[in-house]
């Protein structure tokens, strides 16, 4: 029976941020919580055409704990929707990566999607989930409807849920009936690696391996939901083995680690990659739309860099952009090295606010292919969403390409970007993490941060070197449908290309996380330490920002 369940009060603090509603398993426990959140979505969801039957609606997540109880609720309130929702199409066992939960929702025709994770949030009772809705493109809904949603929440009396429908054993593959509404269980593999099939050359990348029994590859699901994909993909299909792929098991609280792919957090891949002088890492987050790519020699490729490499490869090394690139773009804070790309290949390079759903409506309107993020995050115009085994397969595909194209020479990632930074030169690249600040600290740092900017033309404390060229608080106009956000982070550009930035970040679950992003750009000293090149640079920013008298921090929590 439908039921109409009324609050006491609604909450006021169910605004998404970068990427979704995150906050610890707790807060979603609390009575109707998660349903307020679900109520907000179906309410956001277009009412069926006039005579058109109920839409379909993808559901699933990274595993992580609360994942099940949380689907299981959308399908007893999707089953209340009273036809506007006819369909849910859920990963087996409410599994699916979010670039798998994206390409479902494109395939498939669904109105949009309810991703269940925290990404790279640590996950457990004690830590944190997520429910993130994508919209019918597959890609993160826009700011306009993510604040429609957040409204609906503020103001919410009541909701409707379908009361004493069994659960759906979403263990079974198949198609089930909960009361009038469809429950159809996917596997949470096959779609996605069809679609992979469709991207790259799978043969090419075989008979690269074949002809290399020594080239080892290892890749880190960090427990994440990537594990049975990758070993689908790498071991089976690549032939890779399942030896191939560490921490494969999809754990709800990942194992206790933090599934986030860099440096810091997926330590034990850098010790093996670097200890046994594997010749390809990588290492995907706790939803599969990360990655890091990490090789022998200490190899380390940089988001920023990773984007322009594949940019700069992309026809000659994966088929599904043999006939061109429409376009790149990446995030603000995202390195220069994207723009040289473009430019040398006559592409326009769009610079968006961080957030991939900045990426959709120019993807949608074809003006852009290729795109990607300084925080790990890469991907293209095949799904919506930002895509860690498409990166990984995109890395193994330029070095098969390199292979042919460079007979004789080594082939390793280390020999692919001397190679590119020869052509480009090099944008030094570095983040510092401030996590788990407080509020009021982050916030009065940037407050008066952005009440005393660098102007252009001073110089930043007096420093000759450091002459700035321009500075502000970084805006978007979306152009194609010439949405606005502001906001967006404060930088400052120096007239010797350097750049820093400050923001604060918008997934944490409590307290405030506060992000440094620095570059410099060096046409042909390409072989400094990163952290020492941009050592100077990167003292400056804190003291301008006065970051450890506000924060009490003398020290990032991660370095990138
Ligand atoms: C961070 C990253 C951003 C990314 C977002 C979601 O946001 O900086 O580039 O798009 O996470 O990634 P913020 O606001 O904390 O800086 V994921 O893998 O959490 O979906
Ligand atoms: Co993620």
């Amino acid at each position: 029976t439908r039921r109409l369940v009324a609050l006491d009060a609604p909450f006021t603090d169910q605004k998404p941020g970068t990427s979704g509603l995150r906050k610890r398993v707790k807060v979603f426990q609390q009575p109707h919580y998660t349903e307020s959140f679900v109520a907000g979505i179906l309410a956001a969801v277009p009412a069926p055409a006039a005579g058109a039957s109920g839409h379909t609606l993808v559901v699933g997540g990274d595993g992580r704990y609360y994942g099940q109880e949380a689907a299981q609720l959308i399908i007893r309130m999707a089953a209340a929707t009273e036809g506007k929702i006819a369909k849910i199409i859920v990963g087996h066992k409410a599994i699916l990566s979010t670039p798998a939960a994206s390409n479902l929702i494109r395939k498939r025709q669904a109105v949009g999607g309810i991703l269940l994770t925290a990404s790279h949030n640590p996950g457990g009772p004690n830590n944190d989930f997520g429910i993130k809705y994508n919209v019918s493109n597959g890609g993160p809904a826009p700011e306009g409807i993510t604040n429609k949603i957040y409204d609906f929440t503020k103001t919410l009396k009541e909701y409707a849920i379908m009361e004493d429908l069994p659960e759906v054993d979403l263990s079974e593959i198949g198609t089930h009936q909960a009361g009038d509404l469809e429950v159809e269980v996917v596997d949470s593999v096959a779609d996605y690696v069809e679609l992979l099939h469709g991207i790259f050359d799978f043969a090419k990348l075989r008979a690269f391996f074949a002809a290399r029994p020594d080239f080892k590859v290892l890749v880190d699901s960090m427990h994440g939901v990537t594990g049975p994909y990758a070993l689908r993909i790498f071991g089976e299909e690549l032939g890779l083995g399942a030896g191939a792929v560490m921490n494969a098991t999809v754990l709800p609280d990942f194992g206790g680690g933090h599934p986030d792919p860099n440096l810091t957090y997926a330590h034990d891949l850098v010790e093996r990659v670097w200890r046994d002088e594997i010749d390809f890492g990588a290492a995907s987050d706790g939803d599969g739309d990360r990655n890091m790519i990490i090789g022998a020699h200490k190899t380390f490729v940089n988001p920023s860099d990773s984007v322009a490499v594949i940019a700069h490869w992309a026809t000659e090394a994966i088929p599904y952009f043999k006939n061109g690139l429409h376009g790149v773009a990446r995030s603000m804070p995202t390195s220069g090295a994207l723009d040289r790309v473009a430019t040398k290949h006559a592409l326009t390079c769009y610079e968006v606010p961080t957030g991939w759903k900045f990426f959709g409506n120019l993807m949608d309107a074809q003006r852009l292919s290729i795109c990607g993020e300084e925080s790990f995050g890469t991907g293209s115009d095949h799904i919506r969403e930002k895509d860690g085994i498409w990166a990984m397969m995109a890395w193994l595909s330029i070095l098969a390409a390199f292979a042919e194209a460079n007979p004789g020479a080594e082939v390793s990632l280390r020999a692919v970007l001397a190679d590119f930074y020869a052509q480009y030169g090099r944008h030094y690249f570095a983040r510092y993490d401030y996590e788990d600040v407080s509020s009021d600290g982050a916030k009065g740092m940037m407050a008066e941060l952005r009440a005393n900017l660098p102007a252009a033309g001073s110089l930043v404390l007096g420093n000759a070197d450091m002459v700035v060229q321009e500075s502000g608080d970084f805006s978007y106009t979306d152009p194609v449908d010439g949405s606005f956000t502001s906001g967006q982070g404060l930088y400052v550009r120096l007239e010797n290309g350097s750049r820093f930035v400050f923001r604060l970040s918008g997934t944490g679950s409590q307290g405030a996380t506060i992000r440094l992003y620095a570059e410099q750009y060096h046409a042909s000293q390409v072989d400094l330490d990163p952290q020492q090149a941009l050592g100077p640079l990167l003292r400056a920013a804190l003291a301008v920002a006065k970051l450890q008298e506000y924060t009490g921090r003398d020290a990032p929590t991660v370095i990138t």
